[in-house]
C-alpha cells in the first residue's frame, strides 16, 4: 500500500495504491470450503472488489491493484472478505479497518492484517 499527494489536481489530492495479495485460513462458509473475494471501501463508498477465488479458503491469492483517489487523508480504509454465493446473498466472513492517517506519505508499506470474523474467527489478509 502506498499513499501519495497528487500535485496536479486539487479535486482529489491524495492517491492510494492498494494491492490485495492473499489471505490465509479463512473460515469455511460453504460445506467444505469458501469462495472468497475482498471488497474495498472508504467511508460508505465501495471503491472496488477483487475477483472471486472459487473453492479456496486456505490460501486464496488475488494480486490485484486498486488506485483510489481521495479528497482527504483522514479516512478509514475497510477491507471486507465475503464468500460468494450464486443463489443467495454473499456471506460476510471478516473485516479489517486501516486508518490512512497512519500510512506514511510516499512510502510503500507492506503489512499483514488480522481479519475479525463474524464467527469469532481470526485470519490474515
Ligand atoms: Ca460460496
Amino acid at each position: 500500500m502506498s499513499l501519495s499527494k497528487d500535485h496536479e489536481t486539487f479535486c482529489s489530492p491524495y492517491i492510494l495504491k492498494c494491492i490485495i495479495h492473499r489471505a490465509e485460513n479463512l473460515p469455511i462458509a460453504d460445506f467444505t470450503t469458501s469462495d472468497p473475494y475482498v471488497q474495498i471501501s472508504i467511508g460508505s463508498r465501495i471503491e472496488g472488489k477483487t475477483k472471486v477465488i472459487y473453492r479456496n479458503h486456505r490460501a486464496p491469492e488475488w494480486e490485484e491493484v486498486f488506485i483510489i483517489k481521495m479528497l482527504q487523508r483522514n479516512s478509514i480504509l475497510k477491507l471486507k472478505i465475503y464468500d460468494y454465493d450464486k443463489n443467495k446473498d454473499d456471506d460476510l466472513m471478516g473485516i479489517t479497518a486501516i486508518d490512512l492517517n497512519e500510512i506514511p506519505l510516499d512510502e510503500i508499506q507492506r503489512s499483514k492484517h488480522f481479519i475479525s470474523g463474524v464467527g469469532g474467527y481470526n485470519c490474515k489478509l
